[in-house]
C-alpha cells in the first residue's frame, strides 16, 4: 500500500494529504470548518440533522475497501480530503504540453483559468445539497432518505475536495473564493449559484432522480475531464470524487426506474392499457407515464445546458492548457492536440438544425455532450425494458437537443421535443405537453407523503431490489425517534 493510500485521522479532517505536516493549510481548513458546519445546519437538510443516519464514509482510497457504513448524525459526518493514489510518472495527455510530466503547483500562466474551472465546480457541490434540502420531509422510505442523505453528505465533501485545492494552491484569493462558496446560494436573486441548473427547485422526489440521473452525470462527465487534467493535485481529487459520484447516478437510475416499474404495476392490475389515460392512471396514486416523460424532458434540457456552448473558445483554451481534457482522453485514438481535426456540431444554419463541421479544438463542450447523450440514452433504455417487460405499450425518449436550450446555438429558438422548430406562441400554447404542467407538479406533490415505517415504501414507487449494504428489507436505514 503506498502512502498515499493511508487514510490519516489524527486531525479534525481526514485526509490522505499530510495535513498534520502542512500546518498553513490545516489552519485555514480549520478556520472554513465552523463557516461549513454553519452553513450545513442552515442549508443542509431541514430536519433529520440529528437522527442517525446509515451513512458510508471514505476511509481510503483502495477501490477494493475504501469506504465503511455506520450510524452517523450528519453533522458528525466525517467530510475528508481524499486524492486517488499519484500515479508514478504520469505525464499531460493532451493539448501544447503532451508528453510533459504532470505539475504537482499551479503553472503561473494557467493560474486563473484553473482557478475558475475548480470554483465552477466546487460551486455546484453545495448548489445540489441546498436545491435537496426539503426532501426529507417527504422521502418515500427510509432507504430513500438515507440515499438522498448520502448524496447530500457526499456532496458536501466534494465541496470540501475544491476548497482544499483552493486553500492549498490558490493562497488568499482561494481562501476569498472558498468563503464566496459558502456565500452564494441556490436560486438566491441577489447572489444565485453559478450555472443555470444548480439554481432550479427540486420540488419532489421525482425531481430527486431525475436530478441524479441527468445532472450528476454532468458532474460524471466534468470530473472525468478534470481528472484528465495536467495540474495532477485536480485530477487525483477529480478521480477520487467519481469513485462515490456512481452511487449518485445509481440512486437516479433505480429511482425513476422503481417509478416506472410501480406505475406499470399499477396500470396492469387495473387493467388500463392507455398509458395516455393519464385521470385514471393517476387516480391510482401513482405518477403517469406521460408526466414521467415530461420531467425528464426537463431535466436533460437543463443539463444540457452545462456542458457550455457548443462551440467555445473557453473549452479549447482548456484543452490547449492541459488542464480539462475529453472523456477517456487516454483511450482516445488521435494525436490529443486537435490542431487540424474538425468535429461535427448540430448548429441553427439559416434557421435550420444542420451538422456543421468545426474545428475540434472548439467543439471540445460539444464531444463531452455527446457523450453524455449517449449514456443517458442507454439509461432510457433500461427503463424502457423495465415498461415492455410489464407489457405496457409506452416509450420514454430523451428529448432533441435543441429543446428548452438558455445556453448556445439553439438558446435563440423554440423547438418540440422532436427537433422542429417553431415559433414563440406555438411553443408557449403547447408548453404543458412538452414539460411538467402546474397540474402534474400538484398531481406529484400530492404523492408526497412521508413513509417512515421500517420497510414500507409509497404507493407511487417499488422496492429496490436489495438494500444499502446488502441490508434486510426493513433495516431501519434513518432512526427516527417516533
Ligand atoms: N449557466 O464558452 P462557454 C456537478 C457561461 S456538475 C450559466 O460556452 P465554457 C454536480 C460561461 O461561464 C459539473 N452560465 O462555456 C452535479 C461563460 O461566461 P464568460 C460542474 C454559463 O466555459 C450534480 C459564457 O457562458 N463542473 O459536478 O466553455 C450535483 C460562455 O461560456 C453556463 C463543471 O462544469 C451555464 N450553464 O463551458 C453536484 C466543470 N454555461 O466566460 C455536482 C467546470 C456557460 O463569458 N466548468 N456559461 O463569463 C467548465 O468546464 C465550464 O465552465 C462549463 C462552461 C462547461 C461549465
Amino acid at each position: 500500500m503506498t502512502e498515499s493510500m493511508n487514510v490519516s485521522y489524527d486531525t479534525q479532517i481526514p485526509n490522505n494529504v499530510g495535513l498534520s505536516s502542512d500546518r498553513r493549510v490545516l489552519k485555514a481548513l480549520e478556520r472554513w470548518h465552523p463557516h461549513y458546519l454553519d452553513w450545513w445546519r442552515s442549508m443542509g437538510p431541514v430536519g433529520f440533522q440529528s437522527a442517525p443516519v446509515y451513512l458510508r464514509t471514505a476511509v481510503g482510497v483502495d477501490p477494493k475497501g475504501w469506504a465503511k457504513f455506520g450510524f452517523v448524525r450528519m453533522p458528525e459526518y466525517r467530510w475528508g480530503i481524499l486524492l486517488a493514489p499519484a500515479e508514478e510518472g504520469r505525464t499531460i495527455g493532451f493539448g501544447e504540453h503532451l508528453g510533459e510530466p504532470v505539475w504537482q503547483e499551479v503553472p503561473g500562466e494557467y493560474r486563473a483559468m484553473l482557478r475558475r474551472l475548480i470554483v465552477i465546480q466546487g460551486d455546484t457541490e453545495p448548489a445540489s445539497v441546498e436545491q435537496q434540502r426539503f426532501l426529507g420531509a417527504t422521502a418515500p422510505s427510509l432507504y430513500d432518505m438515507r440515499n438522498a442523505f448520502q448524496v447530500n453528505v457526499e456532496e458536501g465533501r466534494h465541496l470540501w475536495a475544491m476548497v482544499y485545492l483552493l486553500h492549498k494552491y490558490f493562497g488568499r484569493d482561494g481562501r476569498e473564493e472558498a468563503e464566496e462558496l459558502l456565500r452564494r446560494r441556490s436560486g438566491d436573486a441577489d447572489s444565485p449559484r453559478m450555472l443555470g441548473a444548480f439554481n432550479e427547485e427540486t420540488p419532489d422526489w421525482l425531481s430527486f432522480f431525475m436530478f441524479t440521473f441527468f445532472t450528476d452525470r454532468d458532474g460524471k462527465m466534468q470530473l472525468e475531464s478534470l481528472a484528465q487534467s495536467g495540474f495532477d493535485p485536480l485530477s487525483r481529487t477529480c478521480r477520487f470524487m467519481l469513485t462515490e459520484e456512481a452511487h449518485h447516478m445509481f440512486v437516479g437510475q433505480s429511482g425513476v426506474g422503481r417509478v416506472i416499474a410501480r406505475t406499470c404495476e399499477a396500470m396492469r392490475a387495473a387493467g388500463i392499457d392507455d398509458p395516455q389515460d393519464v385521470e385514471r392512471v393517476r387516480a391510482l396514486g401513482v405518477i403517469d407515464l406521460p408526466t414521467i416523460q415530461k420531467k425528464a424532458n426537463l431535466h436533460f434540457s437543463v443539463s444540457l445546458d452545462l456542458f457550455g456552448s457548443e462551440v467555445s473558445t473557453n473549452a479549447a483554451n482548456y484543452f490547449n492548457a492541459g488542464l480539462k481534457g475529453r472523456y477517456r482522453e487516454t483511450r482516445i485514438d488521435d494525436d490529443h492536440l486537435l490542431l487540424d481535426a474538425s468535429y461535427p456540431v448540430l448548429e441553427l444554419v439559416d434557421g435550420a438544425v444542420r451538422s456543421v463541421d468545426e474545428p475540434a479544438l472548439t467543439a471540445i463542450n460539444m464531444r463531452l455532450r455527446d457523450d453524455y447523450v449517449k449514456e443517458c440514452a442507454r439509461g432510457v433504455e433500461r427503463w424502457n425494458k423495465i415498461i415492455a417487460d410489464a407489457g405496457v405499450q409506452f416509450r420514454l425518449a430523451l428529448p432533441h437537443v435543441a429543446f428548452n436550450r438558455k445556453i448556445g446555438q439553439f438558446a435563440a429558438v423554440e423547438a418540440t421535443p422532436a427537433g422542429d422548430l417553431v415559433d414563440a406562441a406555438t411553443w408557449a400554447a403547447r408548453r404543458d405537453r412538452f414539460l411538467p404542467s402546474a397540474d402534474d407538479g400538484e398531481h406529484i406533490a400530492s404523492l408526497m407523503r412521508p413513509v417512515t415505517e421500517r420497510g414500507a415504501y409509497a404507493s407511487w414507487i417499488a422496492p429496490p431490489q436489495s438494500g444499502i449494504d446488502n441490508k434486510p428489507g426493513d433495516f431501519e436505514y434513518v432512526r427516527i425517534a417516533h
